[in-house]
């Protein structure tokens, strides 16, 4: 069997549908099998950083590897930042790039470089990837490819390299029977004394919460997770990450805490006095730089599957060292052998400083559109939407502080990486993954920029992508730090920077599209934008340019210390 064609044959095997491509000599014997093979779409998208990003969402929402494909040289090294991006956000990918032949190779040689466009992409690879392999000779491949594809699932997932010469994807190779699907290692079974002690530091805590990260959904544990919640009856409070593991509307859901977290989250971690925290790394975006604030005097259970990340930044957690899928199997089980009675007075406290500190009210004083306001507006008209995906900038701050996710929809963004223009191919990996179903994306002008081209990949296979561009005409979260820290010096935000029509540019590729300006013109555009689900449709949003991201962690404050220092609302004119 051609090495290549066996490729195409493993990848269906594992259950990737559809592989994200650019072009290139040295790919086209793997482009040509993967067209080739039943059941795997070839989606030709327009530059590898977009392939990357759309295979980390398709991985970030199947479970299942998403695979990118590039050429040498520059095609590869054009995949860097979106499997930085898979890396940072543990999210399971495969990327394969073409090699020049093994003859042509420059080896040890104290040369740059000896075939054309060779460059040795796997030792750059290897600090973002959990390994970068090239494939010296044809036999190896079968091995090192399932070898791939279960250390991309197992453990911590994210992303795996290989590297394929044109020689070694063009050789015949032995194969033995139909591929199989490789499975994930969960790693030990978890020690059910450690979690009788955190089941009954729950029990008597008065104000407990569980702090959930992204760490949930990359365990495959989400049902679980609602399941273990529901038996100890615990607010949930999440990382930015981790924001879909609840609904929205759930009765113990309290909110997104971190540096641009809602008001009331981060004050209800401010108060509690137990935090439990699962598959989320504590980083600074979520703790703010005042760590002995955050640990305080709180009792906090950190249960990850890396022991890295534990009593990392926050010193003092109890550590308990598993996947969370085995975990909380197992807490689920000793959990229901017991009562956990609900803590109504905690919960009130929750409930009053929500109502204290209505997101929506933080941004009053700017003229025109305001964009808390307009995340539930969207949210609500978008309840058929599998997932939002943003980009990186106020848009994404103010989608995880007002978006109101339905059921199972899913919140996908870059965390790790924040790396701007992942929104739009991330979503077209996203759509692949649930074919038909509608997928919003929420972009700012300027990271828009960086991937637009996508916008042809949409039409090319009608994607029923609704793409929300908010436009400050501004690099609008840089702008903000400028404003706080520059004596508002706008160079490269806002002076010396600029943006086009989105909506006419939409209409150049053939989508159709809506401007909206004012507040009162928001509820029949999204009409519009939804009167055909199927069809894509970007929406631009007139925001204006001095609108800030708020609450805000106020520098070298502690967590609780958001700006501005503004009064709750009841006591508004005191
Ligand atoms: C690739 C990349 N380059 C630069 C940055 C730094 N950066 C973070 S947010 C931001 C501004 C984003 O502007 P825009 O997309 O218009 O979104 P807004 O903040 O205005 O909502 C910049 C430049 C980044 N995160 N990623």
């Amino acid at each position: 069997m051609r090495a290549s064609d066996y490729v195409a044959s493993f990848l269906v095997a594992q259950g990737v549908r559809c592989v994200f491509e650019v072009i290139g000599g040295m790919i086209t014997h793997l482009v040509d099998s993967c067209h080739r093979q039943n059941g795997l779409k070839v989606v030709s998208v327009h530059h590898e950083q977009a392939a990357a990003f759309a295979a980390d969402g398709f991985g970030r929402i199947t479970g299942i590897p998403g695979v990118a494909l590039a050429t040498s040289g520059p095609g590869a090294i054009n995949l860097l930042t979106g499997v930085g991006s898979s890396y940072f956000d543990s999210s399971p990918a495969v990327f394969i790039t073409g090699q020049v032949n093994r003859n042509e190779q420059k080896g040890d040689r104290a040369i740059r470089q000896l075939g054309f466009q060779e460059a040795d992409i796997v030792t750059m690879a290897q600090p973002i990837t959990k390994a970068a392999w090239k494939v010296e000779k044809p036999e190896e491949l079968p091995q090192l490819l399932e070898a791939a594809f279960k250390l991309a699932i197992s453990g911590r997932p994210g992303p795996v390299l290989l590297d394929i010469p044109m020689d070694v994807q063009r050789a015949e190779i032995q194969t033995f029977g139909p591929e199989k699907k490789v499975s994930t290692d969960c790693g030990t079974p978890i020690d059910p004394v450690a979690i009788t002690e955190l089941l009954n530091a729950l029990n008597s805590a008065s104000r407990p919460l569980i702090l959930a990260g992204g760490g949930v959904r990359s365990a495959q544990a989400v049902d679980l997770f609602r399941e273990f919640v529901g038996a100890v009856n615990i607010p949930v409070v999440t990382s930015l990450l981790g924001l879909d593991v609840l609904p929205y509307n759930h009765p113990l859901r309290a909110g997104f805490i971190g540096s641009y977290g809602n008001r009331w989250a981060n004050l209800a971690v401010g108060s509690s006095d137990l935090l439990l925290v699962l598959g989320s790394r504590l980083d600074i975006r979520q703790t703010g730089s005042d760590t002995e604030a955050f640990k305080k005097d709180r009792l906090i259970f950190h249960v990850d599957c890396e022991a890295g990340e534990m009593n990392n930044r926050i010193r003092g957690c109890t550590a308990i060292r598993s996947h969370l899928y085995p975990f909380l199997v197992e807490a689920i089980c000793l959990s229901k052998q017991r009562h956990f009675p609900a803590k109504h007075t905690w919960a009130a406290e929750i409930d009053k400083l929500r109502i204290q500190w209505p997101d929506i009210l933080e941004n009053k004083d700017r003229p025109g559109i305001n964009p808390n306001r307009l995340m539930h507006e969207l949210s609500e008209a978008s309840t058929r939407a599998a997932a939002f995906v943003t980009d990186v900038g106020q848009h994404q701050m103010w989608a995880a502080q007002s978006l109101d996710l339905q059921g199972n929809q899913r919140f996908l963004t870059s965390g790790g990486m924040g790396a701007m223009g992942f929104g739009l191919p991330a979503a077209v990996g996203t759509a692949m993954a649930n074919p038909g179903t509608p997928v919003v994306v929420i972009a700012g002008d300027g990271g828009f920029q960086l991937n637009i081209q996508e916008l042809q990949t949409v039409v090319r296979n009608n994607i029923p992508l609704k793409i929300v561009v908010i436009n400050n005409q501004c690099h609008g979260m840089v702008r903000q730090f400028q404003q706080s820290y520059f004596d508002e010096r706008y160079h490269s935000t806002y002076w010396g920077y600029s943006a086009p029509s989105f909506a006419r540019l939409a209409h150049a590729y053939g989508i159709e599209s809506l401007t909206v300006e004012s507040q009162a013109s928001i509820a029949s555009a999204l009409d519009l934008m939804w009167a055909d689900p199927s069809r894509p449709f970007l929406l631009e949003v007139m925001v204006d340019t001095l609108t800030n991201v708020y609450p805000k962690i106020a520098f070298g404050h502690p967590f609780t210390e958001m700006e501005p220092f503004a009064k709750p609302i009841a006591m508004e004119g005191t």
